[in-house]
């Protein structure tokens, strides 16, 4: 393998891999409120169960961190007890927590608020809305979660929307009930989808891609950020076949490993260690595209030379990204919890079907020397 390329690769991939940034999550609300059933109903396993060894960055403010994501959970007030009245609560999370985190660099701010409110009580109180509203007015991004909604009527339920109405706007109002995954019914009043997505919206650029790998599901979001990582991908293996052509295919595999690698992670793919990746890209794919871009294609290369190379490295690194990422998001859409396992992705690079896409989504020979 050329040297050049390789350390050219590595070089343009840390770039891209350093620009991203773990985001903060900060969750509050009222002692059994339901925060940390919100924690262990979005996030993968992992970052939920590690939960138990947090430490206590400010008083009252539990952290967890974690590879994907960080979060900040306050231990919570209890209305009418003195000993975690809301004053004190208040003071610990905006005065403290939150006032020295304004101003900072990005990678401390706090990226997320998510704000629960028990649907049980059946009422949402002025001491949530009171620093609810303090929150917003500070310029934080704040989702309220109205949680256990199983536990509320239909009209219940909209007046307690319209009192959170009161103090911010319905788009960062998600009804969410943890018993949405069981039943079908109270599904179809929650809001999950709509909270994932609201949140990554919300999030800086370079904090998505973290995120999104620590979600359960997610899965739009997970297939946009594996689009934009293919994006910026494409431009480098171009950069590199300009000067090594692309019929020699074994110049990419270091970028197609870590291609693949990061599609997987964003998924949730467990097991996809680096080197079972560089071996099934060296057996099956580099030999499956020598025989791609044999016959009209191949004899481009020659005549049209750097330019025709690149193109072609260009869009067979978006045909294979494109095609995993796809294949992900279907495997995952199908099945009950999400997933899809390392197993299932080596057969569907060893399958016709891998290969087929990649080549439909090849131009015709003549493209390539335009
Ligand atoms: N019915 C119903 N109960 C829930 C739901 N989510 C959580 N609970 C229950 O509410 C109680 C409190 O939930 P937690 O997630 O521990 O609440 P918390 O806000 O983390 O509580 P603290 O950490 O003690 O402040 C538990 O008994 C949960 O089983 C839900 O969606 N529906
Ligand atoms: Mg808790």
């Amino acid at each position: 393998m050329n040297e050049f390329s390789r350390e050219k690769i590595e070089e343009e991939l840390n770039k891209i891999l350093d620009e991203q940034k773990v985001p903060n999550v900060l969750i509050c609300g009222q002692t059994g409120a339901g925060k940390s059933s919100v924690i262990n109903f979005v996030f993968e396993a992992d970052v939920a169960e590690v939960g138990e060894a947090a430490e206590r960055c400010s008083e009252g403010i539990h952290y967890y961190p974690h590879d994907t994501v960080n979060i900040y959970d306050s231990e919570g007030y209890e209305i009418d007890n003195d000993k975690h009245p809301f004053a004190e609560y208040k003071r610990l999370v905006f005065d403290e927590f939150l006032m020295s985190h304004k101003n900072v660099q990005e990678q401390d701010a706090v990226h997320l608020i998510w704000y629960t409110v028990s649907g049980a009580g059946k009422r949402f109180t002025d001491t949530d809305g009171e620093l609810i509203g303090k929150i917003k007015q500070a310029g934080f991004h704040i989702a309220v979660l109205i949680t256990k909604i199983d536990e509320l009527d239909e009209t219940e339920l909209n007046d307690m929307v319209t009192s959170v109405q009161g103090v911010v706007s319905t788009n960062v109002i998600f009804n969410l009930s943890r018993k949405a995954d069981k039943n079908p019914t109270i599904a179809a009043f929650c809001d999950w989808d709509k909270l994932l997505n609201w949140s990554y919206e919300a999030l800086p650029e370079v904090c998505r891609s973290y995120f999104v790998e620590s979600l359960k599901t997610g899965l739009k979001e997970k297939r946009e950020e594996a689009e934009k990582f293919i994006g910026k991908l494409k431009p480098v293996a171009i950069g590199i076949a300009v000067f090594v052509p692309v019929i020699d295919a074994i110049v990419l595999t270091p970028l197609w490993v870590a291609m693949i690698q990061h599609i997987l992670k964003l998924y949730g793919v467990k097991k996809a260690e680096k080197k079972l990746i560089n071996e099934l890209v060296k057996k099956l794919l580099v030999s499956m595209l020598e025989k791609l871009i044999s016959g009209a294609l191949l004899e481009i290369i020659p005549i049209f030379g750097p330019a025709a190379s690149g193109k072609l490295a260009g869009k067979l690194t978006g045909q294979i990204g494109t095609s995993l990422s796809t294949y992900c998001y279907d495997e995952c859409l199908d099945s009950i919890n999400s997933t899809v396992n390392i197993n299932s992705i080596e057969r569907y690079m060893k399958s016709a079907d891998f290969r087929d896409r990649i080549k439909k989504g090849l131009d015709k020979p003549d493209a390539y020397t335009a």
